[in-house]
Protein backbone atom coordinates (compact mmCIF):
# COMPACT_ATOMS: atom_id res chain seq x y z
CA UNK A 1 0.00 0.00 0.00
CA UNK A 2 1.30 3.42 -0.99
CA UNK A 3 2.08 5.92 1.97
CA UNK A 4 -0.66 8.36 -0.43
CA UNK A 5 -3.21 5.94 0.28
CA UNK A 6 -2.81 4.80 3.91
CA UNK A 7 -3.24 9.12 4.67
CA UNK A 8 -5.90 8.77 2.50
CA UNK A 9 -7.16 5.54 4.80
CA UNK A 10 -5.74 7.64 7.99
CA UNK A 11 -8.19 10.63 7.39
CA UNK A 12 -10.99 8.85 6.41
CA UNK A 13 -10.93 6.98 9.76
CA UNK A 14 -10.32 10.22 11.36
CA UNK A 15 -13.08 11.59 9.56
CA UNK A 16 -15.32 8.44 10.61
CA UNK A 17 -14.51 8.93 14.40
CA UNK A 18 -15.34 12.84 14.30
CA UNK A 19 -18.42 12.12 12.76
CA UNK A 20 -19.27 9.13 15.27
CA UNK A 21 -18.14 11.61 18.14
CA UNK A 22 -19.93 14.33 17.20
CA UNK A 23 -23.44 13.06 15.99
CA UNK A 24 -25.19 11.41 19.61
CA UNK A 25 -26.14 13.80 22.60
CA UNK A 26 -28.56 13.64 25.13
CA UNK A 27 -28.93 16.78 26.78
CA UNK A 28 -28.82 17.46 30.56
CA UNK A 29 -32.19 19.57 31.35
CA UNK A 30 -30.61 22.56 32.58
CA UNK A 31 -28.78 22.35 29.83
CA UNK A 32 -30.90 21.85 27.02
CA UNK A 33 -32.89 25.10 28.96
CA UNK A 34 -29.72 27.60 28.05
CA UNK A 35 -29.73 26.01 25.14
CA UNK A 36 -33.04 27.13 24.10
CA UNK A 37 -33.16 30.40 26.39
CA UNK A 38 -29.93 31.42 23.98
CA UNK A 39 -32.32 30.83 20.92
CA UNK A 40 -34.93 32.82 21.88
CA UNK A 41 -37.65 29.90 22.43
CA UNK A 42 -38.65 31.27 26.20
CA UNK A 43 -41.56 33.17 25.26
CA UNK A 44 -41.45 32.55 21.83
CA UNK A 45 -44.76 32.96 20.31
CA UNK A 46 -46.39 32.82 24.01
CA UNK A 47 -44.84 29.32 25.39
CA UNK A 48 -42.76 29.20 28.25
CA UNK A 49 -39.08 27.70 28.25
CA UNK A 50 -40.76 25.16 30.78
CA UNK A 51 -42.93 23.93 27.51
CA UNK A 52 -40.41 23.74 25.50
CA UNK A 53 -38.48 21.60 28.12
CA UNK A 54 -41.75 19.51 28.82
CA UNK A 55 -41.95 18.62 25.26
CA UNK A 56 -38.86 17.50 24.63
CA UNK A 57 -39.02 15.41 27.26
CA UNK A 58 -41.79 13.68 26.66
CA UNK A 59 -40.84 13.70 22.84
CA UNK A 60 -37.39 12.29 23.11
CA UNK A 61 -35.86 12.53 26.36
CA UNK A 62 -33.59 14.51 25.47
CA UNK A 63 -32.03 12.61 23.26
CA UNK A 64 -31.12 14.50 19.72
CA UNK A 65 -31.05 10.85 17.93
CA UNK A 66 -34.45 9.57 19.34
CA UNK A 67 -36.17 8.58 15.20
CA UNK A 68 -39.70 6.85 15.85
CA UNK A 69 -42.09 5.51 13.56
CA UNK A 70 -45.45 7.51 13.60
CA UNK A 71 -48.69 6.04 12.77
CA UNK A 72 -49.45 7.05 9.50
CA UNK A 73 -46.15 5.71 8.29
CA UNK A 74 -44.28 8.66 8.38
CA UNK A 75 -41.34 9.25 10.54
CA UNK A 76 -40.24 11.25 13.43
CA UNK A 77 -37.05 13.04 14.19
CA UNK A 78 -34.73 14.65 16.89
CA UNK A 79 -34.86 15.87 19.90
CA UNK A 80 -38.58 17.49 19.27
CA UNK A 81 -39.96 14.67 17.18
CA UNK A 82 -40.00 16.33 13.68
CA UNK A 83 -42.16 14.42 11.31
CA UNK A 84 -41.13 13.33 7.85
CA UNK A 85 -44.19 14.28 6.20
CA UNK A 86 -44.87 17.95 6.39
CA UNK A 87 -41.59 19.12 8.35
CA UNK A 88 -38.79 17.77 7.18
CA UNK A 89 -37.59 15.91 4.20
CA UNK A 90 -36.25 11.52 3.63
CA UNK A 91 -35.53 9.79 1.41
CA UNK A 92 -38.88 7.10 1.45
CA UNK A 93 -41.77 9.63 0.70
CA UNK A 94 -42.86 12.78 -0.49
CA UNK A 95 -43.17 15.64 2.36
CA UNK A 96 -44.49 19.07 2.13
CA UNK A 97 -40.90 19.71 3.86
CA UNK A 98 -42.20 23.18 4.97
CA UNK A 99 -38.55 23.63 7.23
CA UNK A 100 -36.86 22.71 3.97
CA UNK A 101 -34.51 20.49 5.71
CA UNK A 102 -33.34 16.79 5.47
CA UNK A 103 -34.78 14.78 8.23
CA UNK A 104 -31.53 13.47 8.92
CA UNK A 105 -30.02 16.68 9.98
CA UNK A 106 -32.38 16.77 12.84
CA UNK A 107 -30.46 13.64 14.44
CA UNK A 108 -27.13 15.29 14.89
CA UNK A 109 -26.40 17.13 18.36
CA UNK A 110 -26.25 20.67 16.52
CA UNK A 111 -30.08 21.38 17.25
CA UNK A 112 -30.37 24.99 15.87
CA UNK A 113 -32.07 23.16 12.89
CA UNK A 114 -34.20 21.16 15.10
CA UNK A 115 -35.08 24.87 17.09
CA UNK A 116 -35.68 26.64 13.61
CA UNK A 117 -38.16 24.46 12.78
CA UNK A 118 -39.87 23.81 16.03
CA UNK A 119 -40.60 27.25 15.89
CA UNK A 120 -41.89 27.31 12.10
CA UNK A 121 -44.03 24.90 13.80
CA UNK A 122 -45.80 26.88 16.41
CA UNK A 123 -45.73 29.87 14.13
CA UNK A 124 -47.23 28.51 11.59
CA UNK A 125 -49.40 26.33 13.42
CA UNK A 126 -50.21 29.04 15.97
CA UNK A 127 -50.21 26.57 18.65
CA UNK A 128 -47.89 23.89 20.43
CA UNK A 129 -50.91 21.26 19.82
CA UNK A 130 -48.79 19.76 17.09
CA UNK A 131 -47.00 17.59 20.15
CA UNK A 132 -49.73 15.09 21.27
CA UNK A 133 -47.56 14.78 24.32
CA UNK A 134 -47.72 18.57 25.11
CA UNK A 135 -51.40 18.44 25.07
CA UNK A 136 -51.05 15.27 27.76
CA UNK A 137 -47.96 16.13 30.31
CA UNK A 138 -47.66 19.59 29.73
CA UNK A 139 -50.19 22.31 28.44
CA UNK A 140 -52.05 23.97 31.65
CA UNK A 141 -49.79 21.99 33.87
CA UNK A 142 -47.61 23.65 36.52
CA UNK A 143 -44.51 23.35 34.86
CA UNK A 144 -41.91 25.33 37.44
CA UNK A 145 -40.05 22.17 38.05
CA UNK A 146 -38.94 21.92 34.64
CA UNK A 147 -36.34 24.79 35.27
CA UNK A 148 -35.98 24.41 38.67
CA UNK A 149 -32.08 24.25 39.91
CA UNK A 150 -31.25 26.11 36.44
CA UNK A 151 -30.07 29.02 37.13
CA UNK A 152 -27.98 28.19 39.69
CA UNK A 153 -25.01 27.25 37.62
CA1 LIG B 1 -29.40 19.34 13.63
Amino acid sequence: MSSRVMKALGLLLLIDCLITFSQAKIYSRCKLARRLEHSGMDKFRGYSLENWLCVAYYESGFDTEAQNTLEDGSTAYGIFQIDSRIWCKNDEEPSKNRCHISCSDLLNDDISDDIMCAKKIVKETESMDYWDSWKIHCEDKDLSEWIEGCNDN
